[in-house]
C-alpha cells in the first residue's frame, strides 16, 4: 500500500501518534486544557492524521528512551494496534534517544524540531526560503546523520511490507532523501554553500531594509495563525494570504499603511513564531526576519480568542528577546476579538495587559484606534522639524536617515528643505550638521484620529 519515494506533488497522510510527557511543574504549560493540543495541528500541518496520544507523567526525562523503557514497550503494542506509521515527540529528541525509541517501536520517530522544520519546506515558495529551511534541516540533522543512516536503513528493512517499512512522510522533505546518498562531507559543504548565498540575501535585504529608513517602519509580529496577515491585509488593503493553517506566511511582505493628515508608515507581515522555535530556523530565517528586527515599531498580535494567548504571547517574547528586540517599542493588539469564548485567554489578559489593545481584523474593529495608537507612538518620540540645508550636504541627509523620518523635501531655490520627524534629542544635531532649524514644533501634538 504505500511506496517508499514519496512522490513530491502528494503529500502523504501517515498516521501519527503522538507523545508527550508531563514533567513536574510543567503541567499544562503551553496548553491548559490538552497538553497535546498544539503538536496535533503542528502534525496536522504537516500532513499526517493522528491517530492516537500518549501522555506519560515522569519526574525527569529518562536518559535513553526519554519516557522510560516501560512505557516505550506499551508504546510499541500501541502503535501496533493503531497501526501507525509515525511517532512524533512534543519535545527535541537526542540522536541516541530517537535511535533506541526507533528499535524498540519499530517505526520512524520524529521529534518536534523535525516536525516544524518539515511544515517550513513543505511551506517554502521562494528560492530564498527553500534555502534558509534547507539550511536549517542540513543543521539539525548533520549531527544525527549517522543516525539517519541506519535509521533509514533500519527501517526500511524491519517494516517488511507493513506501513513502517515507509521511508519518505513527513520528516524526510527536503533533503532527507538526499542525505540517504551522500556523506556528512559532502553535507558540510553544502551547508557551506548555502550559509554563503543566505549571507548574500542577508546583506540584500538589510540594504533593502536600510532604504526604506525615510519611513517610519512598523514590523508585525506574533504566533503563527494570530492573524498577522489578515491584519496586514486590513490595515492597508493588501491581499495577502490568508489561511487557517500553521506558517501560512514564510515571506515578509511590506506594505504601505495609510496612517491620515498625510502620514504613512510601512508595515511588514513576518512567519509566525511558535514555541520552542527551532534555534537553527530562527538563524536562517534572519533575512525574513530582518523587517521585524530593524522596525522603529512593533506589533504584536495575538490569537486572543485561544485559551493559549498567555503562553503564546510567552513564547513569541522569547523569540523577540533571542533576535535582539527586546529594547524596540511594541504594541499589544488582541486580534479575533469577534470569537472569543467563555474558555478564550482574553479576560485573564484583560486584567494582566492593560496596555494591550483589542481588535478584529476580520470585522475592523478596533482599527481605528490601532492607527490612532500607533500615530501617537509615533509623535511621542518624534517631533516635526522643518531644516534647511545644502542639498550636498550628504553627511545632514545620512544623519537624519539614520535618526529619524523624512517626510518631505522641497528644493526652493537652491537650497533644501527638509521636514523630518526626529527624535527631539536629536535636534541640537541639525545645526551642528549645518542645517538650519526654520520650525520646531517644541511638544508632540496629542494624536488626532486620522
Ligand atoms: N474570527 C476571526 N478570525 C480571524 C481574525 N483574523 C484572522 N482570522 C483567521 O485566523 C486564521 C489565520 O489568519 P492569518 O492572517 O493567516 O494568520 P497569520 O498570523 O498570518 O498566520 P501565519 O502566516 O500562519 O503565521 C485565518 O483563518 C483568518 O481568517 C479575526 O479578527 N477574527
Ligand atoms: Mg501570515
Amino acid at each position: 500500500m504505500q511506496d517508499t519515494q514519496r512522490q513530491s506533488e502528494s503529500v502523504h497522510a501517515e498516521r501519527a501518534v503522538l507523545v508527550g510527557l508531563l514533567l513536574p511543574g510543567r503541567e499544562y504549560t503551553g496548553t491548559r486544557y490538552d497538553p497535546l493540543s498544539e503538536l496535533k495541528g503542528l502534525a496536522t500541518a504537516a500532513g499526517a492524521e493522528v491517530v492516537g496520544r500518549v501522555i506519560q507523567k515522569r519526574n525527569r526525562p529518562a536518559p535513553g528512551t526519554y519516557i522510560g523503557r516501560g512505557k516505550v514497550a506499551e508504546l510499541a503494542e500501541y502503535v501496533e494496534d493503531k497501526s501507525a506509521d509515525v511517532v512524533v515527540f512534543d519535545n527535541e529528541l537526542t540522536p541516541s534517544q530517537i535511535r533506541e525509541i526507533e528499535k524498540l517501536v519499530r517505526r520512524k520517530v520524529l521529534d518536534r524540531t523535525e516536525l516544524i522544520l518539515d511544515i517550513f519546506a513543505s511551506r517554502a515558495q521562494t528560492h530564498a526560503a527553500r534555502l534558509q529551511v534547507e539550511l536549517a534541516q542540513l543543521e539539525y540533522t548533520a549531527p544525527r546523520l549517522r543516525g539517519m543512516w541506519t535509521h533509514l536503513e533500519r527501517i526500511a528493512g524491519a517494516g517488511g511490507g507493513t506501513t513502517a517499512g515507509a521511508v519518505g512522510g513527513i520528516g524526510t522533505r527536503g533533503p532527507g532523501e538526499r542525505q540517504i546518498e551522500i556523506d556528512r562531507r559532502i553535507v558540510q559543504k553544502r551547508v557551506t554553500l548555502l550559509k554563503e548565498q543566505l549571507a548574500k540575501i542577508d546583506r540584500r535585504k538589510l540594504r533593502e531594509v536600510r532604504a526604506r529608513s525615510d519611513y517610519f517602519t512598523i514590523g508585525l509580529v506574533g504566533y503563527t495563525n494570530a492573524g498577522k496577515s489578515t491584519l496586514l491585509n486590513a490595515l492597508t488593503g493588501a491581499e495577502e494570504m490568508v489561511a487557517d493553517k500553521l506558517f501560512a506566511t514564510l515571506d515578509t511582505k511590506t506594505r504601505r499603511w495609510n496612517l491620515g493628515e498625510g502620514r504613512a508608515a510601512l508595515l511588514s507581515d513576518t512567519v509566525g513564531f511558535v514555541r520552542d522555535l527551532p534555534h537553527n530556523l530562527v538563524a536562517s530565517f534572519r533575512a525574513t526576519l530582518e523587517e521585524a528586527i530593524h522596525s522603529n515599531l512593533l506589533l504584536h498580535v495575538v490569537d486572543a480568542a485561544s485559551h493559549n494567548a498567555s503562553s503564546q504571547i510567552r513564547a513569541v517574547e522569547s523569540v523577540l528577546a533571542e533576535l535582539g528586540c527586546q529594547e524596540t517599542p511594541t504594541i499589544l493588539v488582541l486580534n479575533k476579538i469577534d470569537s472569543i469564548t467563555d474558555s478564550s485567554d482574553i479576560h485573564l489578559l484583560r486584567t494582566r495587559r492593560q496596555d494591550a489593545i483589542e481588535v478584529s481584523a476580520r470585522t475592523a474593529r478596533g482599527l481605528d484606534e490601532l492607527r490612532e495608537r500607533v500615530v501617537q507612538r509615533i509623535e511621542e518620540r518624534y517631533v516635526r522639524v522643518i531644516v534647511d540645508a545644502d542639498p550636498a550636504n550628504g553627511k545632514l541627509l545620512a544623519y537624519v536617515s539614520q535618526h529619524g523620518q523624512i517626510c518631505a523635501r522641497e528644493y526652493p531655490d537652491g537650497r533644501m528643505r527638509l521636514e523630518l520627524r526626529l527624535p527631539p534629542a536629536e535636534v541640537p544635531r541639525l545645526v551642528d550638521l549645518g542645517g538650519r532649524v526654520i520650525e520646531h514644533a517644541q511638544r508632540p501634538r496629542p494624536a488626532r484620529a486620522g
